[in-house]
C-alpha cells in the first residue's frame, strides 16, 4: 500500500426496512459530507438475509473514503449518521435495521479496541461485503495474510451465500418484499 493510501477506509451499508433505498441514499449523502476525501461508492445490491434469517431482503453497498480521524472517532461519526437516518437499537442481534454502517477495512491495519474490531470479524464469510468492496477495488487483500479478497469470495460455502444482485440506484421497481 502506498503512503497516499494511508487511512483509506472501506465501509459497508445495509438496510432491510422499507424504504431501504432511501435510508441507504441518505446515509451515503451524510457519509460524503463527513468524509469527502477520495469518496467513492459501489452499486447497490439486493441480497438475501444472511444465513436465511426469516426477514426482509437487504440492500447493501460499500463506500471508500480517506480520513484523518482516529478509528473510534470514525465509529462515533457513523453511529451518529445511523441515528440521524433513524436507526434505533434495542440490542437484539441481527434484528432488522433501518441502516447499519460497519467499518470493514482500515487500509491493511488490524485494529482491536474495546468498541472496534477491524477488519470486520466476519468479512471473509459475507459475499454482501466482498462483492461491493471488490467493485470499488478488485486488488484488495485481507490484512496480514495477503490473501486476495477475490479468492476469499470464491471460498464462501453455498450455505452462506446471499446472491447479491446489482440494482440501479433509482430502481423504484424493486419490491420491498423481495
Ligand atoms: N463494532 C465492532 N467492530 C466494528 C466495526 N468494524 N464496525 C461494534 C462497526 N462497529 C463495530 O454494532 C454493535 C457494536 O459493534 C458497535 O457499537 C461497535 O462498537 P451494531 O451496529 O449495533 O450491531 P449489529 O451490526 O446489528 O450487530 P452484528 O451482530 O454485528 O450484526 P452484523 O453481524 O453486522 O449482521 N444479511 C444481509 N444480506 N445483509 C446485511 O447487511 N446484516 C446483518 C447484521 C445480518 N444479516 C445481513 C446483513
Ligand atoms: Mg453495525
Amino acid at each position: 500500500m502506498e503512503t497516499a493510501d494511508k487511512n483509506l477506509i472501506f465501509l459497508s451499508l445495509g438496510s432491510n426496512i422499507a424504504p431501504r433505498q432511501q435510508y441507504v441514499s441518505k446515509s451515503i449523502h451524510l457519509l460524503k459530507e463527513n468524509f469527502p476525501d477520495r469518496f467513492s461508492v459501489s452499486s447497490l445490491y439486493l441480497t438475501e438475509p444472511f444465513q436465511n434469517q426469516p426477514q426482509q431482503a437487504y440492500i447493501n453497498c460499500a463506500v471508500r473514503c480517506q480520513t484523518h480521524l482516529q478509528p473510534e472517532e470514525v465509529l462515533d461519526v457513523i453511529t451518529e449518521i445511523e441515528h440521524r437516518v433513524g436507526r434505533k437499537r434495542n440490542g437484539v442481534k441481527w434484528e432488522s435495521r433501518i441502516i447499519d454502517i460497519d467499518i470493514l477495512l482500515w487500509g491493511v491495519e488490524f485494529i482491536e479496541l474495546p468498541r472496534l474490531t477491524i477488519p470486520h470479524y466476519d468479512l471473509p464469510n459475507r459475499d454482501f461485503f466482498l462483492i461491493p468492496l471488490l467493485e470499488l477495488d478488485n486488488a484488495l487483500v485481507y490484512p496480514g495474510s495477503g490473501l486476495a479478497l477475490s479468492d476469499l469470495l470464491g471460498k464462501i460455502p453455498h450455505s452462506l451465500r446471499t446472491h447479491p444482485v446489482r440494482i440501479a440506484a433509482d430502481d423504484q421497481a424493486v419490491p420491498s418484499t423481495y
